[in-house]
């Protein structure tokens, strides 16, 4: 019986801490949006561990960070883990960073262990995991699927305008972007420790969540252009109020949801900015941005359709000019029921208890799964609450969630 894995949870939590007070905000509020200095910052933190654990840290052009740890059969191809430290602005510390730190904690726990990989260990810091930087999430693992043209690439702007190499330059992330594409064999496997962001697994007082299906996300971006004028002078007849048409396509957002016929429908307007925000002017701009998802794509597909037929009809009743982009509409992964199996049985062994289930949020491994047999694996989070500062997973549960994965590294690593 291989000795099992002990996880040094008091420095993992400790890891933790310290990533989290690298925030554009104060604590407990994490911010740490792509190539921001918090970003940055965050990343040359990770990268110190990594190195201290003896890891070869490279980066693609994209800014994905690789930790390397040699495995005896060289030209094998590696397994990873792995996750992302950027975070959506008002967020907590756990999100993305458990499978990051929790990686580097398992692959550290197996160096003590005295194992030696058969396969080389690779530890991904994934780019842009969150969408907030360019409205599209997962850039760094659609790139490394290929999934993105390089002219879907050049088109990519922030809000304030500026793409992709202003963001590379301002982060000394250097090198041909259409060298991030991994090749089909070059990873025999990839397994994803994150908490669970929903209430399934608290609720159930499971230890261990298996996905067997991450959900299928799409977005919108909205421009919308009305007429502004003075508050007080342009009378209500023949107004054209963008704010207003922004308005009713968010309620109609809500009911292509409510009456999709399917309760893994989720439909959210989270970003809704207007111009020029002032009391006393009519709004002459509104700018929208749609985040839509279910469990079945067809079922997303028909909801994404109502939005965008209900944004057009209003904004032409309400003589709003409307510019209307897809941003994304991916299909849902489905996770390696060999490896999903080997989690079970890992599980079993730990005398974890543990549950199958679906992720609503997405991740990277929604990408990884075109590239190799890929699984996560969940820890409860409290309420199930995540994207908040109140976001919170017990050490008790990180220790659980970073043993199962350091026994699933040593499995698929040989
Ligand atoms: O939005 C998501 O599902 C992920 O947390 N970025
Ligand atoms: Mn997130
Ligand atoms: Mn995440």
């Amino acid at each position: 019986m291989k000795a099992s894995l002990e996880i040094d949870i008091g420095r993992l939590v400790r890891e933790i801490e310290e990533l989290a007070l690298i925030s554009e905000n104060q604590p407990p509020v994490v911010t740490r949006v792509l190539f921001s200095d918090a970003d940055i910052k965050g990343r040359a933190y990770v990268q110190k561990l990594c190195r201290e654990a003896g890891l070869k840290v490279r980066q693609d052009a994209v800014g994905n960070m690789f930790a390397r740890w040699e495995g005896r059969d060289a030209g094998a191809p590696a397994i990873a883990t792995g996750s992302h430290i950027d975070a959506i602005p008002n967020a907590g510390k756990y999100d993305g960073v458990v499978g990051v730190l929790g990686g580097l904690e398992a692959i550290r726990s197996l160096q003590r262990s005295g194992y030696q990989p058969g396969r080389a260990i690779e530890l991904i810091i994934f780019t842009a995991e969150e969408p907030t930087r360019f409205g599209i999430g997962c850039l760094g693992s659609r790139m490394m699927a290929g999934t993105l043209t390089a002219e879907r690439i050049a088109s990519l702007r922030s809000s304030d305008g500026h793409g992709l190499d202003f963001w590379r330059q301002r982060a000394a992330v250097e090198g041909s972007l259409d060298s991030v594409r991994l090749g089909a064999d070059a990873l025999a496997g990839f397994v994803e420790l994150h908490i669970e962001q929903g209430p399934v697994l608290e609720r159930q007082k499971v230890d261990i969540g298996i996905v067997e299906k991450i959900a299928a996300p799409s977005s919108l971006r909205l421009r919308l252009t009305g007429v502004g004028g003075h508050a007080g002078a342009v009378l209500m007849p023949g107004r054209r109020d963008a704010l207003v048409a922004g308005a009713e396509i968010a309620l109609a957002v809500e009911q292509a949801a409510l009456n999709s016929g399917s309760p893994d429908t989720v439909a959210t307007t989270g970003v809704f900015r207007i111009e020029p925000g002032a009391i006393n002017s009519v709004p002459c701009a509104a700018h929208l941005e749609i985040d839509l998802r279910d469990t079945d794509v067809a079922c997303r597909d028909i909801a994404l359709a109502k939005i965008e037929a209900a944004a057009s009809e209003i904004c032409r009743r309400r003589g709003i000019e409307i510019q209307l982009e897809r941003l994304n509409a991916d299909a849902p992964a489905i996770c390696d029921t060999r490896l999903v199996e080997k989690v079970v049985r890992i599980c079993h062994d730990l005398k974890f208890s543990s549950l199958k289930l679906i992720s609503r949020a997405y991740h990277d491994t929604l990408f990884m799964a075109r590239i190799c047999p890929s699984a996560m694996i969940f820890i409860p989070c409290r309420g199930g609450v995540s994207h908040r500062p109140d976001e919170y997973s017990s050490p008790e549960q990180i220790e659980r969630g970073a043993r199962a994965l350091g026994e699933m590294l040593r499995e698929m690593a040989g």
